[in-house]
């Protein structure tokens, strides 16, 4: 296998998501910055021109990282981080695509609608215009989740799951780009220095990270 990658927060989920299960897999860094993963090489390979994707033992390339997580559980399952028996496995779904749709989805499009505008308008449809409706999504999703977190120190509870990572990932990248948790959701900003503690949150930074201050 090879995972392609970058200094980006989806590949850093992933790169956690290996951490965390001891798996080692050899990868190839691409300058996401310089647009090598828009070459036509790879996007002939993966149509939707992104990082991360897998490529498998047999050439078959599997990207999105929803995708990449469950083959890796599936090779690799223990520890769990999606879960060990059906109940737990659509628990964590249920917590990942809520994490998703209400507060991850929302911070990377202002991301790329807003600071990353530059970048991103070479290479898809910006909606500038919409950044304050997204960030006002986003403070939703996370006011949210911090009411319903209030008894637990993980999305799913009682256990940690990729859930934390996708979310963690994200919210990490944010905080550097002015899209931050709210100073009063102390749910959220606890759960956020829990996970921060973890070996795999530090190590899952790209090498980049040291040079730009950004967090991917
Ligand atoms: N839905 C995809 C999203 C992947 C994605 O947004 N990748 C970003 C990095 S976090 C990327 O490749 N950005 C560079 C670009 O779009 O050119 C997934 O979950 O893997």
């Amino acid at each position: 296998m090879l995972l392609y990658h970058g200094a980006r927060p989806n590949p850093r989920a992933v790169r956690m998501f290996m951490l965390e299960k001891g798996m080692s897999i050899p990868m190839r860094d691409l300058d996401i910055d310089k647009g090598e993963n828009r070459e036509p090489e790879f996007v002939a390979r993966n149509p939707s021109g992104q990082v991360p994707v897998l490529e498998l033992d047999d050439g078959f390339w599997l990207a999105e990282s929803g995708a990449i997580f469950q083959y890796l559980e599936e090779i690799h399952p223990e520890p769990a981080l999606i879960g060990s028996t059906a109940q737990e496995r659509a628990e964590t779904r249920m917590w990942q695509r809520r994490v998703e749709r209400r507060i991850t989805e929302p911070l990377y499009a202002a991301f790329h609608y807003g600071k990353g505008l530059s970048m991103y308008q070479e290479r898809m449809v910006v909606l500038p215009e919409c950044v304050p409706s997204l960030v006002k999504l986003m403070h939703d999703g996370m006011r949210w989740l911090d009411s319903v977190m209030t008894e637990r120190s993980t999305i799913v509870p009682q256990r940690f799951t990729v859930a934390d990572i996708v979310l963690y990932t994200a919210v990490d990248f944010g905080d550097g780009v002015g899209l931050g948790i709210p100073e009063d959701l102390n749910t959220l900003r606890n759960w956020r220095t829990e996970i921060s503690w973890r070996p795999s949150a530090k190590t899952s930074l790209h090498p980049r990270s040291s040079e730009t201050g950004m967090r991917y």
